[in-house]
């Protein structure tokens, strides 16, 4: 029997600036979707010889990981890396090379998608998957169970040689199977906007259509039919599950998918408490009316900045009176938002700009407002706008990327602002958002209903 272990890293050294620390630590334990989707894919793969396990690790210490491996000896390890954990992933692949040095080391996930061959020329796994995984790892698994040559399959990098590109195209969404939810301590997720537990994760849509100059969201569009959506729901029904954040980028990827996912709950007459992330230039009070009839609670919109002129810069393609609408028949319906913005973009020249954004989340009266600093992010239109008016250098990120600076603070707009004075704003227009009459007095009405765990209470104060 081969033992094959699907793991995430402990979240120790994140580079992560952009965010309040803090404020993402109390945001909550959120599943391993996609090496959940991994394992029930090998599953039905393989039926027998093959023993599949889980290990998330994102809340989790070295210790426990280490405990873990030196136990369960796996034969096979599939990591799933995040761009901002790069230190992490490098120390996880490290432990399980020294404990385990016969073992087949396979990284995969958001940061093999961006930088395979960065990832590769590390040398610290046998091999690098920069695409979905469930097929990909799955011939490798079978690969290495015949003793055959792991060179004829295309698409990966092995050794950190590229081994060509791969004509087949990924299996719909649609025709995998649901992910392992037995396979996670799915009881202990929640979420900071949660309104039930236990919850989970869904993935209805996969990239999106807009081209924002900060995002590197792939452009692939990959749409699930909605009876899929409620077979899986079903599904999760089915363990217990009370409560879906849908994390697509865009869940209203056409005009008329909230409406048909809406009524088909209620045509369904399943009761589910559920939340999404949605633009504001497809919505009408129609539909966040029927949504919350079908038990919508809260949704998160990117909001960014707060002029049409700003908006445009970002190449955004939505408009102020279409942020204030969404959020006025969200309002209507007591359907909580999100809101999510950002501070030191390019054309942000003074404090007073920064203290503008933090107006106009109170104007909107965001059930809950998330700050985060503007990073030019590598393969984004606006990265490569700071590197030619020399913001920044090719060579900061690339060294990190090349695992040489662990203590690499990822560089800022730093035009009209230091890192530094960012992070003091941040903390400081966070605070001022939640820690005033008004917000307080909201949230003591517009809450009273909903699930309050502890935790939410000490998030807030850990602020
Ligand atoms: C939910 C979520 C979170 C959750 C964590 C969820 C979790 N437990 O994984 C929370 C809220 C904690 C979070 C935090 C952050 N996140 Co986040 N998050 C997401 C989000 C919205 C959904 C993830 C998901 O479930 N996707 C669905 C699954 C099915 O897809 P998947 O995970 O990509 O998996 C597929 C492939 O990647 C691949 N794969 C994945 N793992 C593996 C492993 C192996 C071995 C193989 C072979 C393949 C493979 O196959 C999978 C199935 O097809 C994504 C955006 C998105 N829509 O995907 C961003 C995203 C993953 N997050 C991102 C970022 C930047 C962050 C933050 C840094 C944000 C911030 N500034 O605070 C933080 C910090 C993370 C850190 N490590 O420091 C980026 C990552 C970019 C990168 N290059 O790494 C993403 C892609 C968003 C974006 N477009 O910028 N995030
Ligand atoms: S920020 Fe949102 S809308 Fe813009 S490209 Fe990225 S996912 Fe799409």
């Amino acid at each position: 029997m081969k033992k094959i272990l699907l793991l995430t890293t402990p979240i120790k050294n994140s580079i992560n600036i952009e965010v309040n620390k803090k404020v993402s630590v109390a945001v909550g334990i959120l599943p391993p979707l996609g090496i959940l989707y991994i394992a029930s894919y090998i599953r039905q793969q393989f039926k027998k010889n093959i023993e599949t396990k889980i290990l998330d690790c994102h809340n989790k210490d070295y210790p426990e990981l280490i405990n873990f491996i030196e136990l369960y000896k796996p034969d096979i390890i599939g990591i799933s890396a995040f761009t901002h954990s790069l230190t992490d992933v490098i120390l996880t692949a490290g432990i399980i090379k020294e404990k385990l040095p016969k073992s087949l080391i396979c990284i995969g996930g958001p940061h093999a998608n961006n930088f395979p061959k960065q990832l590769a020329d590390l040398g610290i796994c046998d091999i690098v998957i920069p695409q979905n995984g469930e097929q990909i790892f799955s011939e490798i698994i079978a690969k290495y169970l015949a003793n055959e040559d792991l060179h004829e399959i295309k698409g990966i990098y092995l050794n950190n040689r590229f081994t060509g590109d791969r004509n087949e195209t990924s299996i719909k969404l649609d025709d995998l199977p649901f992910p392992a939810i037995d396979l996670c301590d799915f009881k202990k997720n929640s979420y900071i906007f949660d309104c039930k537990t236990p919850m989970m994760t869904m993935i209805s849509t996969k990239g999106c259509r807009n081209i924002c100059y900060f995002c590197n969201t792939p452009k692939d569009i990959e749409i699930r039919s909605i009876q899929s959506l409620i077979n899986e729901i079903l599904y999760y029904k089915s363990y217990g599950v009370k409560e879906i954040y849908f994390v697509d980028d865009t869940f209203n990827i056409t005009n008329t998918r909230l409406v048909d996912f809406s009524t088909a709950l209620l045509a369904n007459k399943i009761t589910l408490s559920w939340s999404c992330r949605l633009r504001v230039d497809k919505l009408t009070a129609e539909d966040l009316n029927l949504a919350k009839k079908a038990g919508c609670h809260t949704i998160h919109f990117g909001i960014e900045t707060c002029t049409d002129e700003g908006l445009k810069l970002l190449n955004k393609n939505i408009t102020i009176e279409q942020i204030e609408n969404a959020f006025s028949y969200a309002q209507k319906n007591k359907i909580r938002t999100m809101g999510y913005f950002m501070i030191g973009l390019p054309f942000e020249k003074n404090i007073e700009s920064v203290k503008n954004t933090l107006d106009f989340a109170k104007k909107l009266k965001c059930s809950y407002a998330l700050f985060n600093i503007f990073v030019p992010f590598p393969n984004t239109y606006l990265y490569n706008k700071a590197l030619a008016n020399g913001i920044i250098k090719e060579s900061e990120w690339n060294t990190y990327l090349a695992g040489k600076n662990l203590n690499f603070i990822p560089p800022v707009w730093n035009e009209y602002f230091s890192t530094k004075d960012l992070i003091s704003l941040l903390n400081s227009i966070t605070k001022d958002f939640y820690f005033n009459f008004d917000y307080i007095l909201r949230f003591l009405t517009e809450f009273k209903n909903y699930h309050f765990p502890i935790r939410k209470i000490r998030a807030l104060l850990s602020i």
